[in-house]
């Protein structure tokens, strides 16, 4: 049996038909049942459904044997241990800056002050100010980053942006994209071995799938 984690939401939604170009039907009302383990129409494939954040833990750990997570969730957890054989070009998004409409962040790059950025991806962040040599203190958040310059709590946020509708509702602003953000396949390593007979035809039929063979 080989076990494929996604979380609820966009990752689940966009990788079903994946999976059916693939072959592999999914009953998409099985979601409802919030069962956390669900059978898939293929015997030797089941579905894990965890947090977003905790995709890479469970596939690291071979919990799952592949899993399907955003960039932004491995570049932040590190990927040890993982194989990323496949970018699945779904849940696309962008990591960006953002700030209040009333702030001149180019300017204030510019003239080297000092920042105060707020953000749930931390790790991102302070490669991308340390490359620029702009100096931030970074004030780690699990949500609602939008708020955080509205009341006084940073200057800046880092956060991910697909419509801007989040920003504009909020009075902030995009000032600059740090990188685009697409979901990947990932992989345990061992399971990749051990398991290869059946992890590398499924590898090759979601491959064929986006690239729209399937
Ligand atoms: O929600 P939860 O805390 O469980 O976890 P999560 O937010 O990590 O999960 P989920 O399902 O929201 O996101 C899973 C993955 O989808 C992320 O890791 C990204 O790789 C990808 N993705 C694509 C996005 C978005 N687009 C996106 N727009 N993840 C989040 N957003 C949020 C963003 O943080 C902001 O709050 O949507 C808002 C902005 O959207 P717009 O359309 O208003 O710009
Ligand atoms: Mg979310």
């Amino acid at each position: 049996m080989i076990t494929l984690a996604l979380s609820k939401g966009r990752i689940f939604d966009e990788t079903l038909p994946l999976l059916a170009a693939a072959g592999i039907a999914v009953d998409p009302a099985i979601i409802e049942s919030r069962k956390l383990i669900l059978p898939t129409g293929d015997p030797g494939l089941r579905l894990i459904i965890v947090r977003a954040s905790d995709v890479p833990t469970y596939v690291q750990y071979g919990a799952a044997d592949i899993g399907v997570a955003g960039r932004d969730v491995l570049l932040e957890h590190g990927g040890e241990g993982l194989y990323q054989p496949i970018d699945l070009g779904i849940a696309r998004c962008r990591l960006s800056v953002a700030a209040p409409a009333g702030f001149d962040y180019a300017r204030a790059v510019r003239r080297g002050s000092r920042l105060r950025v707020a953000s749930k991806y931390v790790g991102c962040a302070r490669q991308h100010f340390a490359a620029k040599g702009v100096h931030v203190d970074l004030v780690k958040l699990y949500g609602s980053m939008e708020l955080a310059p509205l009341v006084g709590l940073a200057d800046a946020i880092v956060d991910l942006v697909s419509t801007g509708s989040t920003l504009r509702a909020n009075n902030l602003v995009e000032v600059e994209k740090i990188m685009d953000i697409s979901a990947r396949l990932i992989v345990n390593q061992a399971s990749l071995k051990t398991r290869a007979g059946q992890l590398e035809p499924l590898i090759a039929a979601l491959s064929a799938a986006v690239a729209g063979e399937g």
